[in-house]
């Protein structure tokens, strides 16, 4: 496929309530959307960064100058067959995943275009609904979250993950437990605790947790491998899998038993697509992650999310949880059984709202091929 353009954007978008983890308070979220146009077709990457460089060591910013000085030009200067030919295009650039992964899942869309089929069809997905969780952000008090996982619940959500950190763990899970006994229910800490924390993460094991999510440091797998040995509890790890080496490392020394994949974490459909197929050789059950995505992101997770080993309901929610207006349409909605029901259209399956990405967007760049020195 010859690029005939690569249109990068920057749009504000107010999220409906602010989400808070272990660490920080996202109210707005400044989105980077990379539009790749090539032989009459356009496809859509959305680049998952936070604001802040506080989940991983990326940010929006720092994701917007490497597409524009690095990776846009040398996708530019490519001749894509397929998505899977982005990581080899970006090679020479280390890390910067998430800005790989804006790219890389465009050019995965135009090729599910080109080919007449869904993109959950071109990765081989297996299911026409998935599974939904939601992921609940730390609360002003744990009344509030009582009434917000009453709703969830009653709109079908199969799967309430909490967000946690000391001293808003153990007194909420009980709460918790107490009235819904039977719920899905699991953790999430983004790297909150210290190994000197064992003793605490033990007393987790009394809640039945599906599992407790990235507890410790965010680049580890030795020290959760020590917690792993503790606990009666499954741990995943989200943070620390940045590739399906990093995966093999996890399952070989037990620092998990589930691995959550984000798109943007690992750098694109071709490495997601290989942790979950190492993750299922080794009957490692996966699940989708989410990082407040609009609705571009949100259906690359939705079509991540049909690959086989993906059993568990993943963070893949409706648009309407986060946004007056999703820039998609339809914009994505979860049925009262807690699923999504998956798009049978060439490509991502949902339109994207030029006029409103147009009305949102504070700043544009379009990319060109450059000749690369040395
Ligand atoms: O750790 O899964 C996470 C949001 C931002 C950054 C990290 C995480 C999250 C979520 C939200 O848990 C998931 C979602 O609803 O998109
Ligand atoms: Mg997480």
């Amino acid at each position: 496929m010859k690029i005939d353009a690569i249109v990068l954007r920057e749009l504000h978008l107010p999220l409906v309530r602010p989400f808070e983890t272990s660490f920080g308070v996202t109210t707005n979220r400044r989105v980077v959307l990379a539009e790749v146009r090539s032989e009459g077709l356009t496809g859509w990457g959305e680049c998952t960064a936070g604001e802040h460089p506080f989940f991983s060591a990326e940010s929006t910013e720092s994701a917007w100058q490497v597409i524009v000085s690095e990776l846009g030009p040398m996708l530019a200067a490519a001749t894509p067959e397929h998505g899977g030919d982005c990581p080899k295009i970006f090679k020479l650039v280390r890390g910067n995943r998430m800005a790989k992964a804006t790219l890389e899942n465009a050019i995965w869309d135009l090729e599910a275009q080109r080919e007449g089929v869904s993109l959950s069809r071109l990765i081989g997905g297996v299911r026409d609904v998935i599974p939904c969780g939601v992921s609940l952000g730390i609360q002003p008090t744990i009344s509030d979250l009582m009434a917000i996982i009453e709703r969830e619940l009653a709109a079908g959500y199969q799967r309430i993950k909490l967000k946690c950190k000391p001293g808003w763990d153990v007194d909420v899970f009980e709460r918790v437990r107490n009235r819904w006994p039977e719920i899905m229910l699991s953790c999430d800490a983004n790297s909150a605790y210290k190994l000197k924390d064992a003793d605490h993460l033990v007393g987790f094991d009394a809640f039945d947790l599906l599992m407790i999510e990235q507890p410790m440091w965010y680049d580890d797998f030795y020290y959760h491998s020590m917690l792993q040995k503790r606990l009666e509890t499954p741990i995943c790890l989200d943070e620390s899998i940045r590739n399906r080496r990093d995966a093999l490392a996890a399952i070989e020394m037990e620092s998990c038993k589930i691995i959550n994949i984000k798109l943007g974490r690992v750098g694109g459909f071709s490495e997601a697509i290989a942790v979950h197929n190492a993750a299922q050789e080794r009957g490692i059950p996966v699940w989708c992650g989410g990082m407040l995505e609009a609705g571009i992101g949100r259906s690359h997770n939705i079509a991540l999310s049909t690959l086989e080993n993906f059993t568990l309901p993943g963070d893949v929610s409706a648009s309407a949880r986060y946004w007056r207006e999703d820039i998609v349409e339809p914009e994505i909605t979860v049925s009262s059984a807690g699923e999504i029901a998956i798009p049978d259209f060439p490509g991502r399956g949902y339109e994207v709202r030029t006029d409103l990405v147009n009305r949102l967007t504070v700043r544009k760049e379009e990319i060109r091929a450059l000749e690369l020195v040395g």
